[in-house]
Order: structure tokens, then sequence, then C-alpha cells
């Protein structure tokens, strides 16, 4: 049955595109029946993280480098990830869980862009489930990264008794990396002398500092948090600085039974992750608001012999939502599918036939 198949991956020796789909359909999530898929072995470790941060921060980005394998949807439009996955990579004798959480939002905002409720408590229960939290902090944006948003602190003060570390990511597009310094003093409370890998070279005098810099630092200054571990300074787009973070979480790895094969990449079905993917680009091909109106649905999918075949249907508002989707002559439809068919090989290394017709949602509806 669809909604039983599960998503495996055989990784081999030679790196991608050598990537297989090992098993097509079986009847069980593996990480509810551990016993029959290995023997246990008693050097095991594991380590759960989950990640955290305001929306298009770039979570799931960060996560698909660091596991190099493309399993979290992404797009340039806030709250792609609406529901809280795994990724997940095992070296040697450790078994990392990445939580890939939904952008942190509050009241107003997730009535805006149609939250639910278990939409947001899903960053929570990540959080409970994980021996350390990540949060993820976007340096590029002026009016935001001078503080943490309260929902974030919220958080962390909910579950100060799990370590935290901060990912300051996004740092390629900053023209001059000395601004980083007075970020971290701003969202650490100015508690720099407790994190052990602060690297940055303070400066000699605050007169370097531009006036207008400063007078904006202090009008963006909210809440921070003092209690993070360590801090990286990161571009989850370029890779720069995720060796280091990888090794820090590898690092806090402790004794325990992996919950997931060696092979597995993600929990998520090919079936959510189809969904996931053509989501993501609509939320990239179309302007503001109108994305979050549709809804994609699965119609049909298959796996012979190694190929995927797929067909989502878009669910348009109305005659024009479902025009603008389409474009003329069907060219901006047939541009998403091709952008979705590459992310879909990028994820799966199998060729697949992927359709995406559009409807228009009954008025009885
Ligand atoms: N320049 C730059 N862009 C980045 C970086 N990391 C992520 N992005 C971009 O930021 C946008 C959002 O990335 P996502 O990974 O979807 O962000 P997210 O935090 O998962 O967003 P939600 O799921 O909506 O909460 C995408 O356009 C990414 O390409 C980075 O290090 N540098
Ligand atoms: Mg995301």
């Amino acid at each position: 049955m669809l909604d039983k198949a599960m998503l495996i991956f055989v990784r081999q020796a030679v790196p991608r595109p050598a990537l297989l789909w090992a098993r097509n359909f079986t009847s069980a999530k593996i990480s509810e029946n551990l016993s029959d898929k290995k023997e246990p072995q008693s050097n095991e470790k594991l380590i759960k993280v989950a990640i955290i941060g305001v929306p298009n921060a770039g979570k799931s980005t960060l996560i698909n480098h660091l596991i190099d394998h493309r399993v979290c949807p992404t797009s340039m439009k806030v709250h792609t990830t609406r529901a809280t996955a795994k990724a997940i990579q095992s070296r040697a004798n450790s078994q990392m869980i990445l939580f890939d959480t939904p952008g942190l939002v509050g009241d107003r905002d997730a009535k805006k862009h149609h939250i639910d409720a278990n939409f947001l408590s899903s960053c929570r229960h990540a959080v409970q489930h994980s021996n350390l939290i990540g949060v993820v902090h976007d340096v590029s944006n002026s009016w935001t990264r001078n503080a943490l948003n309260p929902i974030m602190v919220d958080v962390l003060k909910s579950y100060s008794h799990i370590p935290s570390f901060l990912i300051l990511n996004k740092i390629d597009t900053l023209k001059s990396k000395r601004i980083l310094l007075d970020i971290v003093k701003n969202i650490t409370n100015n508690q720099l002398e407790s994190i052990k890998n602060y690297r940055i070279k303070k400066r000699k005098s605050s007169q370097d500092k531009p006036q207008t810099e400063a007078k904006a630092n202090r009008q963006e200054v909210q809440e921070g948090w003092p209690h993070f571990s360590e801090i990286f300074m990161v571009s989850a787009f370029t890779g720069d600085g995720l060796k280091e973070v990888m090794s820090f979480i590898y690092s806090h790895a402790k004794a325990g039974q992996w919950e997931h094969l060696a092979t597995e990449a993600t929990d998520q079905t090919p079936e959510q992750l189809i969904v996931q993917s053509v989501r993501a680009r609509l939320l990239d091909y179309l302007p503001q608001e109108i994305p979050y109106a549709l809804a994609t649905e699965l119609e049909f999918f298959e796996n012979i012999n190694g190929r995927m075949f797929a067909s989502a249907v878009v669910t348009c508002p109305s005659e024009r939502i479902e025009r603008l989707v389409c474009g003329e002559g069907n060219g901006k439809l047939k541009q998403i599918t091709e952008r979705v068919t590459s992310d879909l090989i990028e994820t799966f290394a199998v060729p697949i036939s992927l359709t995406i017709v559009t409807r228009i949602k009954s008025k009885d509806k």
C-alpha cells in the first residue's frame, strides 16, 4: 500500500549518483521495529539534535549539507517545512539524527499562513526528544540579526537542561565578517567569555564601529540567550564552517542503540518527499502569498524496476490562480515540473517521471 511505503537508501562505496533505491515497499517503519533489522552492537553511539530557528533561517539547507543528501525540501519563502522530519547519518559506530523543524512563529504569523497547532508543537516535540539543540540564526537579515526571536528564547528557557549551540548562518552574504562580533554579543547577552570556540578577534576600539550601525544595533536588541555552549559561523549554502559543526555534534554522541539502519537517510516516505518537493518549488516560482493558498496531493506513485512514476495534483482556490500556476501555454507549470524532477533525482538517485496537474477547488468544499 502506498501509505506504507518506506524510504531506504543504500550508500555504496562510490559516491552518488550510485545511491540506490534499495527496497521498494515494506509495511512498517523501520524505527518502530528494530529487532529484526540488525544485531545490536555494544559499541553503538547515538546523538539526536533538534535544529530550530525562525522561518527561512536556512535549517533545511543546513541539514541537507550536513548529511550530504537532499532529504529536506527548501525554498526561498518562509514555512517550507511544515512538519518535523528526521535526517539521518551513520558514520563508523555513531548515528546522528537531525530533526528538521518548522520555523518558530507567533500566533499572528501562524494564522496568516494557515499554520495549525500541530505545526507549532512540532518543534517542541523534536526538542524534547533530543540531546542537543542547534539554533540556526540568519545573519543576512539586518532587521532581525541582532536579537533572538522571543519565541526562541522561550523554547531555550523551557528546555534549558538540554545543551544548546548557536549556528550563525548565511555568513556568505556579509561583506565584512566583523559585524558578527556585534551579533554574537547581542544574542548571547554579551556572555562571550563563557563560549569556548568563540574565535573572532575583538576590535581594538569601539570607535571602529560605524555610528549608524551601532545605533541600529541598539534599537534591534531585544533578548538573547547566554547559555550556548558553542557558536559556529557558517554558510549552509557554500558549506563553509560545517565540518566543525559535524565534529561538534558527533563528539556529543553517547552510548546508545541506533534507531535506524546505517543506510537510512530520512524517516520520510517517498510520497511525502515528492509532495513536499512540489510544494517547495511552488513557493519559489509563485509570487507572494499565492503558493500558500494551494494544496498539493499525490495522485499516483509507483516504483517500477528502479524508475519512479508520480503524479501530483495542485488544487487552486480559483481559475485566476490556476492560470497563474500554469502560466502562458503551461510554461510555468512545465518549468516547475522540470525543477522538481531534478530535485527528486538528487534525492532518490533514480530516474523519475513526474507530472503535475492543476484543478480548481470545488465550491462545495
Ligand atoms: N546565501 C545563503 N542563503 C542560504 C543559506 N542557507 C540557506 N539559504 C537560503 O535561505 C532560504 C531558506 O532556506 P531553508 O533551508 O528553506 O530555510 P528553513 O529555515 O528551513 O525555512 P522554513 O522551513 O520555512 O522554516 C533558501 O533560499 C536557501 O537557499 C546560506 O548559508 N547562504
Ligand atoms: Mg525548512
